[in-house]
């Protein structure tokens, strides 16, 4: 059981603190750890948790019960006590034991970096389909603590004869419970993606293009997002009132308005076990118009993420949209010669490059015909012969002296009816 007070995260922001554990030997060519704290940091604010400290570790030996040697753990219960934390994110793969004991030595909670990434995809899976597949994850991530803690008590107990104890018991019962769980979720999981099929042709009826970011994790998307959208927050349009915070609307250069989505970053070294999960944060970008995706040009690893992506995209059914390549950060680079996306260079921090960007999106979008569905009153006889002569409309209903319409129309069309009819 696990003694730390739970945060209340209604009163305030947790508050955390992140160590990057970077074992001598393992270090990577390409990553500094300098690279990878960030990246840990980035990926811990996600979950909307205020980062008060970060540090690297340098480990040569690793102490099975701590991961940590002795002194570092004492020092840092210091900095637990000192800062009064909340959390701690250790960003390596800690075994159940460690992670309580480390949660016993530092009297606060701790995570690993399953246990985050996990988080972050829960709180960001969208479509039904992809909370479960995402609890399915968590379950296998409980019961594979469940295992090794089980393996771990029967070594204890030795040679000793005497089987079955009130713990093996308990955790026969949780290891169950959990069969049962998954079983529950799989069952689910086969019938929604039955159901997904007419969800997809409902959502193309939808007449507000969406632009999906996407990139790895640090590439700067929610910069870019905070950039494209910031004038626009806090929008009273009610259509976009009611979508969560990682959607936004972004009105192009013309004034035509669409919807743009950030969404979970890539993950350097994503365990393998969340692969499914990860891909199913990314559903909503199968519904997309068109991507954004964003890659960091300060990042030696740039080429080979760009392949990542184009992977996962692939495997996720969305090849078939149009993407446009956004290298950003050029504000810190000199030179790169290796990088050969041909697409938009800019920088969200500086705004360098982002008029352009924005015109790249306007010209894609400016042939798109797109189904508006509108209500107009009997009485305005001119308006839907205006429709009629412009547009090819599709659906067509008179109630109650109001016409029903759906029309298809081109971008440009559809701003002369608005200017022209005086609608918005
Ligand atoms: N120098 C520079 N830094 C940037 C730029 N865009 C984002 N960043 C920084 O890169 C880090 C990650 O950005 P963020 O938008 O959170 O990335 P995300 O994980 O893709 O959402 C932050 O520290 C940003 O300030 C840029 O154009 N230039
Ligand atoms: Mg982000």
């Amino acid at each position: 059981m696990n003694q730390v007070k739970v945060h209340d995260w209604t009163v305030k922001p947790p508050c955390v603190a992140v160590l990057h554990v970077d074992f001598k030997g393992k270090e990577s060519l390409l990553r500094s750890a300098d690279e990878k704290l960030a990246e840990a940091v980035n990926l811990f604010e996600a979950l909307e948790v205020e980062v008060v400290y970060s540090d690297i570790v340098r480990l040569s030996q690793v102490n099975s019960h701590t991961l940590l040697g002795k002194g570092k753990v004492e020092v840092f219960a210091g900095t637990c006590r000192d800062l009064k934390l909340d959390a701690v994110f250790v960003d390596c793969d800690l075994t159940p034991s460690q992670q309580r004991n480390l949660e016993k030595a530092w009297q606060v909670k701790v995570l690993d970096r399953t246990a985050v990434i996990l988080e972050i995809f829960a709180s960001r899976a969208q479509t039904k389909a992809g909370r479960l597949q995402v609890s399915l994850a968590q379950i296998a991530y409980q019961q594979s603590r469940l295992v090794r803690s089980w393996t771990h008590l029967e070594r204890q107990r030795g040679g000793l004869s005497k089987v079955g104890g009130p713990g093996e018991r308990q955790i026969e019962l949780d290891r169950r419970m959990l069969l049962d769980k998954a079983k529950v979720l799989r069952e689910k999981l086969a019938q929604v993606k039955q159901e997904r099929g007419v969800q997809r042709s409902a959502r193309t009826k939808q007449h507000i293009l969406q632009i999906a970011l996407v990139g790895y994790t640090n590439a700067g998307k929610s910069t870019l997002f905070e950039a494209l959208t910031g004038h626009e927050a806090g929008s009273e349009n009610k259509l976009f009132a009611t979508l969560d915070p990682l959607v936004r609307k972004l009105k192009l250069l013309s004034g035509r308005e669409v919807v743009l989505s950030d969404t979970v970053g890539f993950i350097s070294d994503l365990p393998h076990e969340l692969v499914e999960a990860f891909k199913a944060t990314l559903e909503e970008v199968v519904a997309s118009d068109l991507i954004l995706q964003v890659h960091d040009a300060s990042s030696l690893e740039c080429m080979a993420q760009a392949d990542d992506v184009a992977a996962v995209l692939k495997q996720i059914g969305a090849c078939s949209i149009p993407i446009i390549h956004v290298v950003n950060k050029v504000d810190v680079i000199e030179c790169r010669d290796d990088i050969t996306l041909e697409g938009i260079y800019c920088s969200a921090l500086t705004g360098e490059g982002l008029e352009e960007l924005q015109q790249r999106i306007e010209e894609h979008f400016a042939h798109v015909e797109v189904v508006h569905e509108l209500e107009i009153s009997a009485a305005e006889g001119k308006k839907i012969a205006w429709l009629h002569s412009h547009g090819k409309v599709v659906e067509q209903s008179l109630k109650e002296q109001t016409w029903h319409l759906k029309v298809q129309l081109e971008s440009s069309v559809w701003q002369k009816y608005q200017k022209l009819f005086d609608v918005g």
